[in-house]
């Protein structure tokens, strides 16, 4: 392999080759590594690791950059637990809504943010709660053509292939630990609402319940990191380098050249593509606009143009699921026995629960979540809107409802970048517009009239059948962690007035040659459901995009 030459940036050779925002930018660089590649692929999240790998598979040399260390158990994790030596905290399913009470897991979250994600190997594939929403077909409605549900639908078909989901985790063909099910379905029986199996009717997401699917495959935490990185480790031309945190892509005009990083002990380096490579931007919705902020892309406030940057929307459009946590208390005797496992109980389980884990089976190879509803609202407008509700229980006698506003909801936040390299909300993306919050409304209201119904088993936890809406709001409310739209995909180049486009339809970074963004940033409005399984299938779409770029320069 040819030796490149040191690198020395310790003096800018032109305004735009210099770093743009102080705090993250170098001025220190010293070494370049030897290789090349033809890919260079900055975060190893659902996103990163489907890209990479299928780039891996053309025979491409491709680099997968992750600043975290190893998770899974597979990947070399050592966040085991006390009665299996052989599981970390990631695999398991049933630790998926505990992680954040295993200090064992302090690690894996992201410093630099405005909210919560997984800055280790897998991203929040590994960190998450394992919802798998498939998207529904109108889910690309807002994307351009191209990427309507036809054009993705073949890339979806490659994800469920390799990575499905499940309704029914645990290998006995059982349900464990369903008292927030059966409180729920009895709540919901006199309205008419249908169970479905989500898998097989994604689009059925008005006045529907199922038992959720989760990203389980033989009893433990599926996605990414099993289903698709151990393919691209099995060939010679692919390499995952962990504790590795790029700084932002080396560029001279439209030209990327490479990446400059920083290792576990502070020190940085130039890594160089090859003739023709490319640089992809996968570090997620909140971390990727910092990327494109320290290459010298995004709005002039960000930039603080007198660096000379390229004016670009970046962090204008970034949205989110708002969640609001609403407790109901059983009122039921004939329900109030139905008990549920404490957190307690998942961290220190039970010799059976963990014979039955050994077999792929029992309580702790399910996700958190026991029953998942979605309703469509029609505001007064016409306008609609969706809500997810993730149901569970933390307390005896009471079932906790995450009710979600979701697809529809036009609130629109814009992401910044502190001197310090942090991302920071400029404007939050939550419940900004009258019609967002007269949508979440009237769910409340639909809910404290089902709690006051003549068969109602439930009642609001906080006032009883005297709750009004205002109560219900009066929980406040927290992020649901889908962050998308950072960075969206469009025709609508952002350049230009109007536009809004950060990158075109190939994923590509309007005026680049070589930089792409494929994560949630590209998403260009919030899906039904939750955000993995959506990004996945984007980062399926985009690889078909650019690999084609690739046969298009050989014809
Ligand atoms: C707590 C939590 C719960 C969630 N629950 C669900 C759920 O149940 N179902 C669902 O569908 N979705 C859920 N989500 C959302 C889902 O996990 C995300 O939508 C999805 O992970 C986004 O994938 P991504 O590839 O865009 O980015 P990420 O998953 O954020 O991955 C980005 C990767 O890039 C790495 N990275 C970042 N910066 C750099 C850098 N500078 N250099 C190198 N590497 C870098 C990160 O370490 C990370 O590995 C949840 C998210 C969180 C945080
Ligand atoms: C970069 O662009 C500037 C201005 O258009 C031009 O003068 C310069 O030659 C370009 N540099 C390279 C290396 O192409
Ligand atoms: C709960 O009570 C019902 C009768 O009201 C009974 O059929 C059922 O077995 C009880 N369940 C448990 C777990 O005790
Ligand atoms: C519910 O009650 C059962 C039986 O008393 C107990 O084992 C369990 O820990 C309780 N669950 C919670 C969430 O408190
Ligand atoms: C640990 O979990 C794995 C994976 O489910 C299982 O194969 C193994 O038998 C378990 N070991 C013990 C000691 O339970
Ligand atoms: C970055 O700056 C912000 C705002 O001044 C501060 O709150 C935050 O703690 C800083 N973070 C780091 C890692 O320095
Ligand atoms: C709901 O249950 C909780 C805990 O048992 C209790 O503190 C609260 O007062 C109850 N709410 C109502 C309205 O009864
Ligand atoms: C095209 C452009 O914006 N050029 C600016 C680059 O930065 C210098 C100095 O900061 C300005 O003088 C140029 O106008």
């Amino acid at each position: 392999m040819p030796r490149i030459p040191m690198l020395l940036l310790s003096s800018c050779l032109s305004t735009l080759q210099c770093p743009v925002v102080s705090g993250q930018a170098t001025n220190g660089a010293t070494a370049s590594s030897e290789a090349l590649y033809d890919y260079i692929v900055a975060g190893a999240g659902p996103a990163g690791i489907v890209v990479a790998q299928r780039f891996a598979e053309t025979g491409a040399s491709v680099l997968l950059l992750e600043r975290g260390g190893p998770s899974t158990f597979a990947t070399g994790g050592t966040e085991t637990v006390p009665w299996n030596d052989t599981v970390t905290i990631y695999d398991i399913p049933a630790y998926s809504h505990q992680l954040n009470l295993i200090p064992a897991a302090d690690g894996a979250w992201c410093s630099d943010i405005p909210g919560l994600a997984g800055c280790i190997l897998g991203g929040g594939s590994v960190v998450n709660g394992l919802q798998w929403v498939k998207p529904a077909t109108w889910d690309f409605d807002d994307f351009p053509a191209g990427w309507k549900w036809d054009d993705v639908a073949p890339a979806e078909a490659r994800l469920y292939e390799r990575n499905p989901g499940t309704s029914l985790p645990s290998a006995d063909g059982r349900y464990y630990d369903q008292a927030a099910y059966q409180v729920l379905t009895k709540q919901l029986a006199p309205y008419g609402w249908r169970e479905v199996d989500t898998l097989v009717e994604p689009d059925a997401k008005d006045m529907t319940y199922f038992h959720p699917a989760d990203n389980v495959l033989g009893g433990l935490r599926a996605g990414p990191v099993r289903t698709y990185l151990p393919l691209a480790e099995a060939k010679e031309n692919f390499k995952l380098q962990l504790n590795t945190k790029v700084i932002r892509a080396v560029r001279t005009n439209a030209t990327i050249t490479g990446v400059e990083v920083e290792d576990a002990s502070g020190s940085r380096q130039i890594i160089r593509l090859a003739q023709g490579g490319k640089v992809i931007l996968s570090a997620g919705a909140m971390s990727t606009p910092r990327l494109l902020f320290n290459s010298g892309i995004g709005t002039t406030e960000q930039l603080r143009m007198s660096r000379n940057g390229s004016i670009s929307p970046v962090g204008k459009n970034i949205q989110d699921h708002p969640m609001f946590r609403l407790v109901w208390n059983v009122t039921d005797p004939a329900l109030s026995n139905l008990t549920s496992l404490s957190t307690a109980q998942y961290l220190n389980p039970s010799a059976e629960d963990v014979a039955l884990f050994a077999q792929g089976s029992g309580p702790l190879t399910q996700g958190n979540i026991r029953l998942n509803l979605w309703q469509k609202i029609t505001n007064q407008d016409g306008g609609i809107r969706f809500i997810e509700a993730m149901n569970f229980v933390r307390a005896n006698g009471t079932v906790l409802m995450g009710a979600t506003l979701t697809r529809g909801a036009d609130s629109r936040g814009e992401l910044g970048i502190r001197p310090n390299g942090t991302t920071y909300f400029v404007r939050d993306p939550w419940l900004q517009t009258a019609g967002d919050r007269e949508a979440v409304s009237t769910f409340f209201q639909l809910m404290l009239d089902y709690a006051r119904g003549p068969e109602s088993v439930l009642e609001y936890s906080r006032g009883g059948h005297g709750a009004t809406v205002e109560d219900l709001w009066a929980g406040g409310f927290d992020s649901a962690r889908h962050f998308v739209g950072s960075a969206r995909l469009g025709t609508d180049d952002g350049r230009k007035a109007g536009g809004s486009a950060v990158v075109d339809v190939d994923a590509r970074v309007y005026g680049t040659e070589n930089l792409f963004v494929v994560d949630a940033s590209v998403i260009p409005s919030l899906p039904t459901g939750n955000s993995m399984a959506i990004t996945m299938v984007v980062a399926e779409r985009a690889a078909e995009s650019i690999l084609a770029l690739r046969e298009k320069k050989k014809e």
